[in-house]
């Protein structure tokens, strides 16, 4: 018994764990922590359904308190009153059996009541998702060591609570990072579908309630007869977890299946739109709505006959309306544009297109606003589309997947970010109108509102791509259930969920997740400029250049004086004017203008002084400095954890914190060498161009290998780098080292290519002392969208500590390419302990 018990322990701290169960894993309790605690003894669970959450509910609760505390329960359907018993179900199947509750809870829809009086627990639902979500708020306090009496009414903040999925018919997913589609492949609907109730089992337990399945850049395949039985399957697999699904759609699908016009308003399309939402309602009764996206980036819309957005959106409106479907439309809408317009600005485009339409949408219509004006960036201001929108209801759009923010190679905690937007005060009229309060419905009393997440996860293991990344899925649906929760309370459930209660892993997971945010934002893209990648390509790497010169909007018309958006009335394209008085004349004014946001508002020079009291130019020397020192040490701390976490997990972390450690220092030095040849004003510390202890590759001796010219020239150390010179040559470079005898870090900067595994092996004095591959991005380890090139996307580092060197020893590397990747090599650096370099 007590080596059982033991194992049990032990299997909680250390056993192999591949992400799959997240945050939901029932990991056993050390006895320590739960000793004082009454387990109780069965679950009445107040349905027989299979397919109903209330049954879900009993089991999960039965699998909760085995893999908790290794205590067998049983789950009985029974109406009897049980003492020591959790009793599950919803309040009116509850009134019916036991009568009425004594101070009956106020619930609204997807509401419940939790009451636990020692081993006597009650979980009650408004409905029945609710109660299954009851469910999961206790077994995540009985997972956590929380055994205290409580009896409360949880209740969500807004209705929609839903996930985007941006998967592709063929399996592919736009802006995934952690593999193919779990419900798509070859045009059609995937045969096994457990992966889809599991992600329905994550989702339920933070309180999701609705998951838009496919890409908003739809395709109407998915509307042809076989496909829609598929939908009808997802929704079977996903409904015992209370997960209602829905679709996105291409709005010009009527004529991609023959007729003639896609025009909302022509009745040939309306007739189509009313008979295929009714095929669907037979194979999904319960959908939860269409998104559309219209209008924007390619996508048909509306407005090809001179429609309004609005007559677009309540064509699909009216098609739902007998179904209680919802429609969410995407006020991401805009056109291209011409940067020698200096009054021409994407920022503009959603409140020009959709205020004169307030009041003209639907009542089951609601208007998806994503967080800022432009994309998903770094940081960006609150979208004033929230302050326009008085007589229709709106919801946020988060990206959970990290699009422009590391694409889950780069540790990123999102709910500060998100934050900044959710408690922004937007004094609609003078008053309170934060916009947590107006996606509520709150604000402006709409029956409608919410949030809708893009999370993009797939069939990795770890769902995103990446372990720490699950934190952001998890405090999306916490956010979306009650927006004025606290980001690092979350996270700490969280962490404590998915590696268990030590409190050294507790702190330095809190530690990292909640500096990696400023971190990115202080190596990526600072002062409100947005994330300065590469807009055009992969959206991963550095390219400041990429923002300025084509039609996207995304502009920081920096040139060699100036840099910024003039966003002004007086002055700029007038976008501060969109918001309410108060908050147009705080950005209008770059007096009162936040520094984080300064170049975001106004076009300054480079030596503009901030509130800082530093320079533009001299704070992006440093924060891009400071955000990339912030990054070290996150690989530090996960080190100090080594033995704590189970050892899949904690090299898989390793592995992406190394590799985030090694490619922030791309970030640093691209940036922050670009403004430098740009401005041609030095960094006062002397930093930027200064490199002591690197080695370039073009200045060893070279055999086989030869100097290469990197474009964008600010993502090789020095502009250049090597290159074998053929894809079949061996390449060596050499040289004497001149540093004083020690013991060093070696770190070495080479280029990961998509399209082939070139071969490195390092010499000392012609001793082998250290060989890799550039396999990270071939064998899919990170994830990321991957380059072709030599370029920002495609720099990396990997780092051998512990190298002894003397003064006069040959450093030799020998580089094998591999398919079109030509052993691509920048620089090595000899670090001394503490440097940075
Ligand atoms: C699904 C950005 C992304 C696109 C995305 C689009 C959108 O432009 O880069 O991949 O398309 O936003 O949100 O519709």
């Amino acid at each position: 018994m007590i080596r059982a018990l033991l194992f049990q322990v032990f299997l909680g701290l250390v056993a192999a764990d591949n992400g799959l169960s997240a945050w939901v894993r029932y990991a056993p309790l050390a006895n320590s922590h739960h000793f004082h605690y009454a387990i109780p003894s069965k679950i009445v669970a107040l349905n027989t359904t299979e397919t109903s959450p209330v049954y879900t509910a009993g089991q999960e609760l039965q699998d909760g308190l085995q893999g908790i505390f290794g205590k067998q329960v049983t789950v009985e359907h029974a109406k009897c009153p049980a003492a020591s018993s959790v009793v599950i179900g919803t309040v009116d199947e509850y009134t019916k059996v036991y009568g009425k509750l004594q101070n009956s809870p106020e619930l609204v829809e997807d509401g419940f009541w939790l009451s636990t009086k020692g081993s006597e627990v009650q979980i009650l639902g408004q409905n029945e998702r609710a109660a299954l979500y009851g469910a999961f708020e206790y077994l995540s306090m009985l997972a956590q060591g929380n055994f205290s009496q409580v009896a409360y009414a949880s209740n969500p903040s807004a209705p929609i609570r839903w996930i985007n999925q941006w998967d592709n018919m063929d399996g592919s997913i736009e802006r995934g990072y952690g593999g193919q589609s779990i419900f798509f492949s070859n045009g059609t609907i995937v045969q096994n579908l457990t992966r889809a109730t599991e992600y329905a089992r994550l989702l339920a337990s933070v309180g999701i309630n609705g998951i838009i399945v496919n890409n908003v850049n739809a395709n109407s395949s998915l509307l042809n007869e076989t496909n829609i039985i598929g939908l009808g399957r997802i929704a079977d697999a996903m409904r015992p977890y209370g997960v209602r699904i829905g679709i996105s759609l291409d709005f010009a699908s009527p004529m991609e299946y023959g007729l003639p016009t896609f025009d909302p308003l022509d009745p040939s399309v309306i007739e189509w739109w009313t008979n295929k939402t009714e095929a669907l309602y037979q194979q999904v009764p319960d959908m939860a709505g269409y998104l559309v996206k219209a209008d924007s980036e390619g996508q048909p819309g509306p407005l090809t006959y001179n429609r309004t957005l609005a007559q677009g959106g309540n064509l699909f409106a009216k098609a739902l309306q007998p179904y209680g479907g919802i429609v969410m439309f995407r006020a991401f809408v805009y056109n291209q544009l011409n940067e020698s317009d200096w009054r021409a600005d994407r920022a503009n485009a959603a409140v020009d297109f959709f205020k004169p339409l307030d009041g003209e949408f639907d009542d089951n219509v609601v208007v998806q606003i994503k967080y800022g004006p432009i994309d998903f960036q770094v940081r960006e201001p609150t979208s004033p589309l929230f302050a326009n929108l008085h007589k229709t209801s709106t919801a946020i759009e988060l990206e959970i997947t990290q699009e422009y923010l590391g694409q889950q190679c780069h540790l990123v905690y999102l709910p500060p970010l998100w934050k900044t937007v959710l408690d922004f005060d937007l004094r609609v009229d003078n008053k309170s109108s934060i916009v947590r309060n107006i996606i509520s419905g709150q604000r402006f009393n709409r029956p409608l509102g919410g949030s809708a997440g893009v999370a993009n996860v797939g069939t990795n293991t770890t769902w995103l791509g990446s372990i720490l990344s699950q934190s952001n899925l998890y405090a999306y649906g916490r956010l979306a259930w009650q927006p004025a929760q606290d980001p690092e309370s979350i996270l700490q459930d969280w962490i404590r969920l998915t590696f268990g209660l030590d409190t050294n892993v507790l702190n330095a997971i809190t530690q990292m997740s909640m500096e990696s945010w400023p971190a990115y934002e202080n190596y990526s893209g600072n002062l409100g400029i947005q994330t300065l990648t590469d807009i055009l390509y992969t959206h991963y790497g550095p390219n400041p250049q990429s923002q300025d010169g084509n039609g996207w909007g995304q502009w920081t018309r920096a040139d060699h004086l100036t840099i910024g958006m003039d966003r002004t009335v007086t002055n700029g394209t007038g976008f501060s004017g969109q918001y309410p008085p108060e908050v147009a004349s705080m950005y209008e004014d770059i007096a009162t203008t936040p520094d984080n946001l300064l170049l975001w508002f106004h076009h300054v020079n480079y030596t503009h002084p901030l509130h800082s009291g530093e320079t533009v130019i001299q704070h992006f020397y440093n924060a891009h400095y400071s955000g990339a020192l912030t990054a070290q040490t996150f690989l530090q701390l996960w080190q100090t954890l080594k033995g704590k976490i189970d050892p899949e997990r904690y090299e898989e972390v390793l592995f992406r914190l190394t590799y985030q450690a090694g490619h922030s220092i791309v970030w640093r030095d691209a940036i922050t060498n670009f403004y430098n040849n740009l401005s041609g004003i030095p960094d006062e510390a002397q930093r930027v161009g200064h490199h002591p202890w690197r080695i370039e590759a073009e200045s060893m001796t070279l055999s086989g290998y030869m100097p290469y010219a990197v474009s964008p020239f600010e993502t090789a150390s020095n502009y250049t780098a090597i290159v074998t010179t053929s894809n079949t040559t061996v390449g060596t470079a050499s040289t004497v080292l001149a540093y004083p005898s020690g013991t060093y870090d070696l770190a070495v900067n080479f280029y990961d290519l998509y399209g082939g595994i070139s071969e490195y092996k390092i010499y000392i004095n012609d001793k082998q002392t250290a060989a890799f591959s550039a396999d990270y991005v071939d064998v899919a380890r990170l994830g990321h969208t991957p380059s072709i090139y030599l370029d920002g996307h495609s720099a990396t580092r990997i780092t051998f500590p512990g190298v002894k060197v003397a003064k006069g020893d040959t450093f030799k590397i020998v580089g094998t390419p591999g398919g079109i990747e030509p052993a691509p090599l920048d620089y090595v650096a000899f670090l001394p302990a503490g440097v940075v370099d």
